[in-house]
C-alpha cells in the first residue's frame, strides 16, 4: 500500500451553503471533484496527526463510493481513525451523537438532505466539528479558500474496505472501525424521554403513523418506536432505506409526504404522524386531520419542556432563525428566559449551545432540535411530541389549540418558488433592496410598513457578523413578510416567502392559515412583483 499525490486543478464552484456542498450527483462524479473538496476540508481544519473523524452519510446514490473514497484519502492525510457507520449509513444526527460521545476531532456527513437522490439526484459533504456540529462560517470559508487553490491530494493505493460487517481493520496506518448506526443514537433518545410512558401510550389504542420516506431514518425508527417502545410494525411506512428514496423528494412537508398525508386526513386517521427527509435531521407532526407548523412546534416543544426528564430542570434558553415565526418568543417571555433569533442554518446555534445559552432551537424549515446533539433532529421531536402526548393525554390537535388560547397565534406560512432562472429570483432580492426607502412607512390595507431591511447577525458568542441574510418587511402590528433565496437548492434559484400574522383572538384560531394570510399575501405578491419578474402565477410548494 503506497500513497500517491495525484495533482489536480481547482474547481472554483466549491462554496458550502446552508449547509455543506451540494450538488447534482455528475458534479460530485467527475474526476477528481470529491477529492478536491475532501483535500480542502483536510487542508482547512488543522487536525492533529493521529485524530479521530466519523463517517457516515445518508446512504444515497453514491454514498459508498464516496465513503470508500474518503477512507483511503484520510488515512493518506495521517488520520489516526475513523468512525463509520454500517453499509457507510449515518442519519445526520446520529452522526452528530457519535462524534460527542466518542470526542472525536469531528466528521464528515454525506448527504444533500430532503434533495432528490439517485443518478439524476444530488449529492452532498459537509465537515462537522468535534462539538459535533456543522461547521462554523469561519471554517466553511476556508474550506471554499483552500478548494480554489488546491494542486494535488493525497489518497492511499489500496483495495476497497469491506463496509458491512461490524469490527475494525486497517487502512494503512489507519484503524477503520465500522459501528452499528443506531445503538449510540437509540440510547441516547432512551436517556432523554419518558420511554416508559410512551410505551404505556402506545400499548394502548393511541396509534401512530411514522412515515421514513425511505430515507436513512427506517432503521432508527425500526429500533425505537418497533423494538424498544413496541409500537405495531404497521406504525411505520417507508422504512427500507432506498439510494433513490423510491424516486420521491424527501422532504417532510405536506407536498412531498402525500401518503402520510393523506392517511392523517382519512376519516379513520392515526392520532399523530410524523415523516422525517433524507439524513432524518428534519421533522413534520400531524395529529388527526391536523397540520402542525415548525414553527408552532419548536414554541410548543418549548412550553411543554418541564414534562420531558432531560429538560425538566428548565431551558437556558431558545433560538430560532429569523424566518421562524415569533411563537417561540412569547413562549421564552412567559418563562422569563432568552430568545435568540439567528440567520437560517443550524450552524448559528452551535456557538449558543456550546455556550450554555440555549436548550431548545428550531426552524422553519421543519427543524427543530437540543444541546442533546449540534444538529436538528427529527426522531428526537417525534418522541419529544410522543412525550408530551403521555404526559398529557391530550390529542395533537388539543395540545396546539390550547397553546394558541394561551399565548395567541402566530399564523405562519411559507411560499416556494423552486426552479427560478437565477436572474429572475435575484432581480426580486434587488428589486426589494432598492425598494426600502420607499417602503418605509408605506400602507398597504390594514397593514403599515415598520420597518425593512437585510437582515445581519453579530454572533453573541466569537462576535462574527453575517450580512445580507433575508429581507423582512415588518409592519406596525408585528406582522411580517420575509424573502430569501434557499442556500440548500442544486437547480437554479428557489426563491421563499415567508409569511406571518399575529392573532390573539381565539374565534380566529379555526381558521384556514391561506384563509387568515389571504391579505398578507397579496401585498407579499405585490411588494416583491413575483408574478411580472418571474412569471409565476403560482408557488411550487406552500407550507
Ligand atoms: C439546511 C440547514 C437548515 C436550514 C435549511 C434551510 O437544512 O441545515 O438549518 O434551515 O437548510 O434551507 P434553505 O437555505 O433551502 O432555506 P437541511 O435539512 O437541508 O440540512
Amino acid at each position: 500500500m503506497s500513497i500517491r499525490t495525484i495533482s489536480t486543478q481547482p474547481f472554483l464552484d466549491q462554496k458550502p451553503g446552508t449547509s455543506g456542498l451540494r450538488k447534482k450527483v455528475s458534479a460530485f462524479q467527475k474526476p477528481h471533484y470529491l477529492e478536491n473538496f475532501v483535500q480542502a476540508i483536510f487542508n482547512s481544519i488543522n487536525a492533529p496527526k493521529g485524530a479521530m473523524l466519523v463517517l457516515g452519510g445518508d446512504g444515497r446514490y453514491y454514498n459508498r463510493p464516496a465513503i470508500q473514497v474518503i477512507l483511503k484519502m484520510a488515512s493518506a492525510n495521517g488520520f489516526g481513525k475513523i468512525l463509520v457507520g454500517q453499509g457507510g449509513i449515518l442519519s445526520t444526527p446520529a452522526a452528530s451523537c457519535v462524534i460527542r460521545k466518542y470526542k472525536t476531532f469531528g466528521g464528515i456527513i454525506l448527504s444533500a438532505s430532503h434533495n432528490p437522490g439517485g443518478p439524476d439526484g444530488d449529492f452532498g459533504i459537509k465537515f462537522n466539528s468535534s462539538n459535533g456540529g456543522p461547521a462554523t462560517e469561519t471554517v466553511t470559508e476556508a474550506i471554499f479558500s483552500a478548494s480554489k487553490i488546491i494542486g494535488q491530494y493525497q489518497l492511499l493505493d489500496t483495495p476497497d474496505v469491506e463496509l458491512d460487517t461490524i469490527g475494525t481493520s486497517k487502512l494503512g496506518d489507519m484503524i477503520v472501525e465500522v459501528i452499528d448506526p443506531v445503538s449510540d443514537y437509540a440510547e441516547l433518545m432512551e436517556s432523554l424521554f419518558d420511554f416508559a410512558a410512551i410505551r404505556n401510550l402506545l400499548a394502548g389504542d393511541f396509534r401512530i403513523k411514522f412515515d421514513a420516506m425511505h430515507a436513512v431514518t427506517g432503521p432508527y425508527a425500526a429500533e425505537i418506536l418497533q423494538y424498544r417502545l413496541g409500537a405495531p410494525a404497521e406504525s411505520l411506512m417507508n422504512a427500507v432505506p432506498l439510494e433513490d428514496f423510491g424516486g420521491g423528494h424527501p422532504d417532510p412537508n405536506l407536498t412531498y409526504a402525500p401518503e402520510l398525508v393523506k392517511t392523517m386526513y382519512a376519516d379513520n386517521a392515526p392520532d399523530f404522524g410524523a415523516a422525517s427527509d433524507g439524513d432524518g435531521d428534519r421533522n413534520m407532526i400531524l395529529g388527526k386531520q391536523f397540520f402542525v407548523t415548525p414553527s408552532d412546534s419548536l414554541a410548543i416543544l418549548a412550553a411543554n419542556a418541564s414534562l420531558v426528564p432531560a429538560y425538566k430542570g428548565g431551558l437556558a434558553g431558545v433560538a430560532r432563525s429569523m424566518p421562524t415565526s415569533a411563537a417561540v418568543d412569547r413562549v421564552a417571555r412567559a418563562m422569563n428566559i432568552p430568545c435568540f433569533e439567528t440567520p437560517t442554518g443550524w450552524k448559528f446555534f452551535g456557538n449558543l449551545m456550546d455556550a450554555g445559552k440555549v436548550t431548545l432551537c428550531g426552524e422553519e424549515s421543519f427543524g427543530t432540535g437540543s444541546n442533546h446533539v449540534r444538529e436538528k433532529d427529527g426522531l428526537w421531536a417525534v418522541l419529544f411530541w410522543l412525550n408530551i402526548i403521555a404526559a398529557r393525554d391530550q390529542s395533537v390537535e388539543a395540545i396546539v389549540r390550547e397553546h394558541w388560547a394561551h399565548f395567541g397565534r402566530n399564523v405562519y406560512s411559507r411560499y416556494d418558488y423552486e426552479g427560478l432562472p437565477v436572474e429572475d429570483a435575484q432581480g426580486v432580492m434587488r428589486h426589494l433592496q432598492a425598494s426600502f426607502q420607499s417602503l418605509a412607512g408605506a400602507n398597504f390595507g390594514k397593514y403599515t410598513v415598520k420597518l425593512c431591511d437585510d437582515f445581519s447577525y453579530t454572533d453573541p458568542v466569537d462576535g462574527s457578523v453575517s450580512n445580507g441574510q433575508g429581507i423582512r418587511i415588518i409592519f406596525t402590528d408585528d406582522s411580517r413578510i420575509i424573502v430569501r433565496l434557499s442556500g440548500t437548492g442544486t437547480e437554479g434559484a428557489t426563491l421563499r416567502i415567508y409569511l406571518e400574522a399575529y392573532d390573539p383572538e381565539v374565534a380566529n384560531h379555526h381558521l384556514d392559515a391561506q384563509q387568515a394570510l389571504a391579505e398578507l399575501i397579496q401585498v407579499a405578491l405585490k411588494i416583491t412583483e413575483l408574478k411580472q419578474r418571474t412569471g409565476r402565477e403560482e408557488p411550487t410548494v406552500i407550507t
